[in-house]
């Protein structure tokens, strides 16, 4: 098989900046969907991390007829009974814990609520989940997953990265993960590892 192009098939400017540089030095071109003529709507609307990743990368891919990488990632609290999961990216919208108001960003909005809702917790324990789909239209495509363990603080700190990242405090670390360094961060990060997973399965597939 050979592979010259992937198009990494997100709308979130954070990730695909992730996903850019992992990909950095492989030989392979990274597209994004602003190189796409058109824009299609996916809705994730399914129960599970690989459903939704599943239903992304293969609306992209038949639709553009190119080889897709679809994520689908969020980050699981253990006292909030697993969520926000797999509505992270719009946790302040969802009944669960109340309704939150966008006044900055999605992402504020996102974390103003999770650190309500932990206010009184002692347990703090949270794993960030990266679920990557890759698919070959109308060929073949498989999956990998990765996690990065941790804890959520009370307050947000540290301006990189991006969504969660300033309240989650990766194991072993003081800082929190929008402290670290895009390099540091993606060596211990659930998508850098989910995304080294794929690349030995690719390797063995242009082989
Ligand atoms: P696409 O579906 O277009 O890829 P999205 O932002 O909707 O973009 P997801 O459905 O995978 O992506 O939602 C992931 C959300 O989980 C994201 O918006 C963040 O709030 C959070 N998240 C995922 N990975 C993260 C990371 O590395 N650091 C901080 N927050 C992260």
């Amino acid at each position: 098989m050979k592979l010259k192009k992937i198009l990494i098939a997100t709308t979130n400017k954070g990730k695909l900046r992730e996903f850019k540089q992992l990909f950095e030095n492989t030989g392979i071109e990274i597209l994004s969907l602003e190189d796409m003529p058109e824009r299609i709507e996916v809705e994730e609307d399914k129960e599970t991390f690989l459903e939704n990743a599943i239903k992304k990368a293969k609306k992209y891919g038949d639709f553009y007829k190119i080889p897709v990488i679809a994520e689908d990632a969020g980050l699981e609290v253990e006292a909030l009974n697993n969520y926000p999961g797999v509505y992270s990216a719009r946790f302040y919208s969802i009944d669960f814990g109340g309704k939150v108001e966008v006044k900055e960003n999605k992402d504020k909005a996102n974390i103003e609520k999770l650190l309500k809702l932990m206010k009184d917790k002692e347990n703090r324990k949270a794993r960030f989940v990266s679920v990557v789909v890759f698919y070959y239209p109308e060929e073949f495509g498989f999956w990998t997953e990765g996690y990065c363990y941790g804890e959520i603080t009370d307050k947000p700190k540290g301006e990189k990265g991006f969504g969660y990242d300033p309240v989650f405090i990766p194991e072993g670390y003081s800082e929190t993960m929008a402290e670290l360094d895009p390099e540091e961060k993606n060596r211990i990060s659930h998508r850098g590892k989910a995304v080294s997973k794929l690349m030995e399965r690719l390797k063995k597939l242009m082989n």
